[in-house]
């Protein structure tokens, strides 16, 4: 059976390609709600509901547990879809915090995220739940989003965003960073070269599929990659398909065809 990811969009997809980085005999049905992106500016009620019906979907396509790829959708619905469903569900923003905790040298730890991710406060809880001496700064900086899906990576303006908003963490002593919002890492080059070189970037992503791969081992449903038939990776949008596909192009290691 396959593993389901959701994501708001198209920036699950830095998640998923750490997935087959570290579990690459497991299949992925993916699902992108790019009719309704961004999820950072939404109210959690109407978060918690697009996940319902995410995760309605996905089990339609018999998947063996699902990741909230969507740092927004783990900040805000983890917790109320968890018990909903009769199907493990990781998400992303409980193993980014575990990394980050791990990374820190001087407990003092910045998050950025998006708007919604921020107001949750949901990393600043978790991280002090593992370590209440923590001291923990969170920033939104919800261009970044738009500017990572418009290809504006190299561009100019893009690293006048990136002071705009990284001035007053990179102000701070912080020495870890969670980049909590699956566009970031795209920008990390950009983010790494402003703040220094002393600041530990953490990608959630990397701890959440180490997570998935522990699940899966436990609860013996590993994959041992003989049971792919046809497609290993099935990727679903709710608008704009050929986006989707162009922007995928970019970010995996193999070619998504139409
Ligand atoms: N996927 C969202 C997140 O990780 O928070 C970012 C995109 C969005 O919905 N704003």
């Amino acid at each position: 059976a396959p593993v389901g990811v959701f994501d708001s969009g198209v920036g699950g997809l830095t998640v998923v390609r750490e997935i087959i980085r570290q579990l690459p005999d497991e299949n992925i049905v993916y699902f992108g709600d790019t009719a309704r992106v961004p999820y950072g500016s939404k109210s959690q009620k109407t978060v918690i509901r697009f996940s319902e019906q995410i995760i309605r979907f996905l089990k339609t396509k018999q998947v063996k547990a699902i990741v909230i790829a969507c740092n927004t959708a783990s900040a805000l619905a983890l917790d109320a879809v968890r018990d909903e469903f009769d199907v493990p569900i990781l998400g992303v923003v409980v193993p980014g915090a575990r990394a980050a905790v791990k990374a820190t040298r001087n407990q003092k730890i910045g998050v950025v995220g998006t708007d919604a991710t921020v107001r949750s406060g949901m990393y600043t809880k978790i991280i002090r739940e593992l370590n209440p001496r923590i001291q923990v700064l969170e920033k939104a900086c919800p261009l970044f989003v738009p500017l990572v899906e418009e290809g504006f990576k190299e561009h100019a303006v893009t690293q006048e965003i990136i002071e705009y908003y990284l001035e007053s963490l990179r102000a701070t002593d912080i020495d870890a960073m969670i980049l909590g919002c699956t566009h970031y890492p795209l920008l990390r080059s950009r983010i790494r070269a402003y703040m220094g070189e002393d600041i530990q970037i953490v990608n959630p992503a990397y701890e959440t599929a180490l997570d998935l791969k522990t699940l899966l081992e436990e609860r013996e449903m590993s994959s041992d990659g003989r049971e792919a038939s046809g497609s290993r990776y099935e990727f679903y949008v709710s608008d704009t398909a050929e986006k989707f596909r162009q922007f995928a192009n970019t970010v995996m290691p193999f070619h998504v065809p139409e």
